[in-house]
């Protein structure tokens, strides 16, 4: 819009096929850009596709979608590449960035962990978006400890197909940045 004047910036990110396409897809007011390539067999033994075999695509740079909050100010969402041979992508994602959504398959956990490294490495906020492709409840307290998380990382259950869910996501990165800031004022 021409009267746009503040751009933020979110970053989603998590492991090969957690869903970070279909959060940008699911959110995006505008037809988002993705860099979807089809992993075919000349892929095999280099594209990952344990934990969603039937997945025939994959990011290869990064989603980009955009929401726009009110006339002056417009949210720009990127959706990170999962497989580790993009991850150098990642640092240079995170600049500029106010955030980041962790996406979390539950049924493997391990595969967040870099993520969760690298954002701790640049002291990045985030939260935990886990989604639950099997159906089965998962014990909140237990996630947490899987994912060495401290006390103060908000985390919630996330279906990315679903744009209130993928937006409720969102809203709770939105409150955590903002408890974080006002927490830091009171201190100055
Ligand atoms: N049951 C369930 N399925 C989901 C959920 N989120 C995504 N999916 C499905 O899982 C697949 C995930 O695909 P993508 O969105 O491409 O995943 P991605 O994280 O972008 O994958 P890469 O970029 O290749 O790492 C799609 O088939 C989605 O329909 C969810 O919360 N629950
Ligand atoms: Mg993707």
């Amino acid at each position: 819009m021409d009267t746009t004047t503040d751009a933020l910036k979110i970053v989603i990110v998590g492991g090969f096929g957690v869903g970070k396409t279909t959060m940008v897809q699911s959110v995006s007011e505008i037809r988002p850009l993705n860099t979807e390539e089809t992993m075919t067999r000349a892929g095999v033994g280099i594209d990952e596709v344990d934990g969603a075999p039937r997945k025939t695509t994959t990011t290869v740079a990064f989603d980009f979608g955009r929401i726009s909050l009110n006339e002056q100010m417009v949210l720009y969402l990127f959706g990170a590449p999962g497989q580790q041979r993009f991850w150098f992508l990642w640092d240079q994602l995170f600049s500029g960035t106010l955030g980041v959504v962790v996406l979390v398959d539950i049924r493997r956990i391990q595969d967040s962990w870099y993520a969760i490294d690298r954002l701790e490495h640049h002291k990045m906020p985030f939260i935990v978006a886990h989604n639950n492709f099997s159906g089965e409840p998962y014990p909140l307290d237990k996630l947490r400890k899987a994912l060495d998380l401290s006390d103060d990382v908000p985390m919630i259950e996330c279906d990315a197909r679903q744009r209130d869910s993928s937006k409720a996501a969102l809203i709770a990165l939105v409150n955590h940045l903002y408890a974080l800031s006002s927490a830091q004022e009171t201190t100055l």
